[in-house]
């Protein structure tokens, strides 16, 4: 059996469209056959200011949005980051096997960064892609689905599994990015040309996940699109609709190609109501049972709970190889 393992930050109140077609609908097929553990990456978000109560809130959001798009606890390991404290023991392994001028190249780190300013840049957003390199190597997985955006980091990992493994012994497996064509990246439908992102400036081009069908519609049907008429896949020249014609294949399942011929000789308007028609259909029941589930946030905390101890066996097994491998004195008692 493969090992699967990733992550997403809480660093929102919903998930959007792109979280899901990008990365989580991949997550959902892959719990099966496989062995697939599934993070939320709470630590990573501490990269952004948040509160506190916004940060529990959002932990426990998502873990239900993950339940009602389809994973299930039973098939996976879903769990939360800072319960299982080896990635931070791996993090700091990695970081000082990461050359400073690599982690200066990251181009996430790079683009936030220059956003927000030096000054208000903190040293966390600077190490998280090894931080995250520990998410991944520490449990020995084989793949890694995620949104085109993280490809970067996937290949950051690869480098920091082989150059330890031939400096002190074949530790690690090397992952590799499990990145679906066509979903991998969803634009925003204000900025088409823009990834779909939770910390967007405004939240009008981005699908909410949480949001009502009603304005869900509403904002499919203002999307940005191109001048001319037709319904045609050019990405180059129609980037509104193209990313329209994304969305409506990777929800309804049909190729973009019967999709043009659908809407042959028909209008922009038309298309976006069909559009707006697949995706609220989709999302609505998700809602609702997220909805549930977050009326019992304890169950919620103990699905948590029971995912956390399943991490920390693997994680622990993992974190002690590399301590020896890098020559550390083993405690020699378990007590204290
Ligand atoms: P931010 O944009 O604020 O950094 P995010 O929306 O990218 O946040 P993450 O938690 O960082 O959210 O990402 C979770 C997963 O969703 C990752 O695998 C990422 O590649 C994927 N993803 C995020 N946005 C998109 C998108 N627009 N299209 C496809 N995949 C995406
Ligand atoms: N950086 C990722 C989130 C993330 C992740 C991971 C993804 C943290 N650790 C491990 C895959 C595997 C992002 O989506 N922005």
């Amino acid at each position: 059996m493969k090992r699967i393992l990733s992550g997403i930050q809480p660093t929102a109140d919903s998930l959007h469209l792109g979280n899901y077609l990008g990365a989580v609908q991949q997550w959902v097929a892959l719990q099966d056959g496989n062995d697939a553990f599934y993070c939320i990456v709470d630590l990573h978000a501490l990269t952004i200011e948040t509160e506190p109560q916004a940060m529990r809130k959002r932990t426990l959001a998502a873990a239900a949005q993950l339940i009602a798009l389809g994973l299930d606890p039973k098939r996976c390991t879903l769990f939360v980051q800072s319960q299982v404290p080896q990635h931070n023991q791996l993090g700091w392994v990695m970081e000082c096997i990461t050359g400073f001028g690599e982690a200066s190249r990251m181009t996430q780190f790079k683009d936030k960064s220059q956003k927000s300013g030096s000054d208000r840049t903190v040293v966390g957003l600077f190490t998280y892609p090894m931080l995250q390199a520990a998410d991944i190597l520490l449990y020995q997985a084989n793949q890694v689905p995620v949104g085109e955006d993280q490809r970067q980091h996937i290949e950051l990992t690869r480098d920091l599994a082989q150059r330890f493994n031939a400096k002190y012994g074949d530790v690690f497996t090397v992952p590799d990015a499990h990145i679906i064509k066509g979903a991998a990246k969803i634009n925003d439908l204000q900025d088409p040309n823009a990834k779909m992102s939770k910390s967007a400036a405004s939240n009008a081009g981005v699908i909410d996940i949480l949001d009502s069908a009603e304005i869900n519609a509403k904002k499919i049907k203002s999307a940005v699109t191109d001048t001319g008429k037709e319904i045609k896949f050019d990405e180059k020249n129609k980037p509104g609709i193209s990313n329209l014609l994304s969305i409506h294949s990777a929800l309804s399942g049909k190729k973009i190609s019967e999709i043009e011929s659908e809407f042959e000789g028909k209008g922009y308007g038309d298309f976006k109501g069909a559009v707006a028609e697949v995706v609220t259909s989709y999302f609505e029941p998700v809602r609702k049972r997220a909805q549930e589930l977050l009326s019992d946030e304890s169950a919620l905390q103990e699905i948590l709970d029971e995912g956390g101890a399943k991490a920390r066996i693997v994680a622990g097994e993992t974190l002690n190889r590399v301590y020896d491998a890098l020559g550390l004195v083993p405690r020699i008692t378990n007590q204290r």
